[in-house]
């Protein structure tokens, strides 16, 4: 049974949809980025008939190959390089990606100009008619976004996990497949230019200091992720994290809290309860630490906003494997266990890692620069952590905050690294890679760096001595 009283039914032949939609027809507009976002928004607009061009500040050479034919194939103008960054052409108005910061040379060129902006989130959803679950958060969302897919359609309504996680929303949008609901996970910079984006449950699972390369203050961070609540009314439902002092929520509230009883759902006894009914026996569930408990929680409260009862939640729920590259065990090599968790890009996730810890810690940590300090972990690093192992732009940071709570040496690649950290540990210790900051600097994206710490654990030999570990080791970028 579906409980919203505004439910968005209509994909084909809704007179209102089809003149709202009517508004891009023969427009012409400008789609910053040619990553996946920008793709996904530009060959909607087309589909829908406006005129587009696509504009990048990478070199085309630098760009996926395949996006940008498939972009000309479809009749959508490419331009690339320093030719985006200056082009002056007339635009009726411009999609930005998230990962473009609007104070960019490509988005100052068309904020300047007084041209009108929208994100991509914002786009897809004026083609979305159909309820939006949106879940955001510094830390889980991708957990929770799948593993709340992966439950309501074992309970038979049809959702697809989209948006920050992935798949984009425009690319949703244009596919016109018959959803009952999208779960849809969406970050600070999706959210910094919605305007008319209204979910009918939005999550808001935590949030901790994060992107300040980006925002100039954490406040900056915070107002731009509330904007999650912005078009909510009373009809909704907002699933808010107990612990959050969340401002300006009209919609319904549902809270939770692995730390408090004051909240709708809480743990008592190794089970999730609501209220006073026990809905989830935790050792049943795959996820494991008070991070994923919550993560659980906020998943069982949007099931239940949409008319699910516990009985048919909790199986498919306990049945969901974490993704990998969170806190994801790769293997044990002479008594040691290799931890990957590369997804932690912020020091709230390295602080719920190192907590999940019951043996000692050899933490390999750094990577790219976000304009924060380490200097809050100290207390915690000092009591988990036995020796640290620092990689990247960040390395010398962090020694300098760590100095003289846990012996430290930098390495000059992640081999490099994964090698000292085989040298160290002894049986019964844990090497922990929890980078604490994003990956640009060294990888690809955080898969890349978890896949290339997997990989070279995995190349470790079983029983080396541990003078000769890592001379096999396969090279990392660096
Ligand atoms: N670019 C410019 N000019 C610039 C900066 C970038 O032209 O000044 C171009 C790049 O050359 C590149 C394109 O912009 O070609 C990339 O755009 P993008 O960074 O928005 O990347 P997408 O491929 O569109 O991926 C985005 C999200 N990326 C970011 O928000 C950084 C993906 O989230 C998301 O999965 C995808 O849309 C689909 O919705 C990734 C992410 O790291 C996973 N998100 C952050 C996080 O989770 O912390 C927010």
């Amino acid at each position: 049974m579906d409980s919203f009283n505004h439910l968005r039914v209509a994909w084909f032949g809704d007179t209102e949809t089809e003149v709202k939609n009517l508004r891009y027809k023969n427009q012409n507009i400008a789609v910053l980025g040619a990553g996946l976002s920008g793709s996904a928004a530009a060959l909607l607009l087309r589909s829908e008939g406006a005129q587009v061009t696509v504009l990048d500040s990478a070199k085309e050479n630098n760009l996926l190959r395949s996006t940008v034919d498939n972009l000309r194939a479809q009749g959508v103008r490419v331009i690339c390089g320093a030719a985006a960054d200056k082009d002056l052409s007339p635009y009726q108005m411009a999609v930005l990606s998230p990962g473009i910061d609007p104070a960019s040379q490509l988005a100052r060129n068309f904020s300047s100009r007084g041209i009108d902006m929208i994100g991509e989130l914002e786009l897809g959803w004026q083609f979305c008619e159909i309820p939006v679950i949106a879940v955001t958060g510094t830390n889980g969302k991708t957990t929770t976004t799948e593993s709340l897919a992966q439950m309501v359609n074992a309970c038979g309504q049809r959702t697809i996990a989209c948006g920050n996680i992935g798949k984009p929303l425009s690319e949703v949008a244009r596919e016109k497949k018959p959803f009952d609901v999208l779960t849809v996970e969406v970050s600070s910079f999706q959210l910094e230019r919605i305007r008319s984006f209204h979910p009918s449950i939005s999550l808001w699972l935590n949030f901790a200091p994060d992107h300040l390369d980006r925002y100039r203050s954490v406040a900056d961070y915070r107002a731009a992720k509330l904007r999650i609540f912005e078009n909510q009314t009373v009809a909704d439902v907002a699933v808010v994290n107990a612990i959050e002092k969340v401002p300006g929520i009209r919609a319904r509230q549902i809270t939770f809290s692995a730390y408090t009883n004051q909240a709708d759902f809480r743990v008592s006894d190794g089970a999730i309860l609501y209220h006073n009914e026990l809905v989830l026996r935790l050792p049943a569930a795959r996820l494991r630490g008070s991070h994923n408990i919550e993560n659980l929680m906020a998943t069982l409260a949007a099931g239940m906003a949409r008319g699910l009862s516990f009985r048919e939640m909790v199986p498919p729920l306990c049945a969901y494997e974490p993704r990998p590259h969170r806190c994801e065990f790769v293997r044990e090599v002479g008594g040691v266990g290799y931890v990957n968790d590369s997804k932690a890009t912020n020091l709230d996730a390295v602080d719920k890692a190192l907590r999940a810890q019951s043996k000692p810690v050899i933490l390999i940590a750094g990577g790219k620069d976000k304009g924060f300090t380490f200097d809050p972990l100290r207390p915690l690093v000092e009591e988990k952590v036995r020796s640290t192992i620092l990689i990247g732009e960040m390395a010398e940071s962090i020694r300098r905050s760590w100095n003289g709570a846990v012996k430290s040496e930098i390495a000059n690649s992640l081999a490099d690294a994964v090698e000292r950290a085989h040298a160290r540990a002894r049986p019964g210790e844990v090497v922990l890679f929890s980078p604490g900051t994003s990956s640009f600097d060294m990888f690809k994206s955080y898969a890349d760096r978890g896949d290339q710490f997997r990989a070279l654990v995995q190349a470790l030999p079983a029983a080396a001595s541990r003078s000769d570990a890592g001379a096999a080791l396969p090279q990392t970028k660096r």
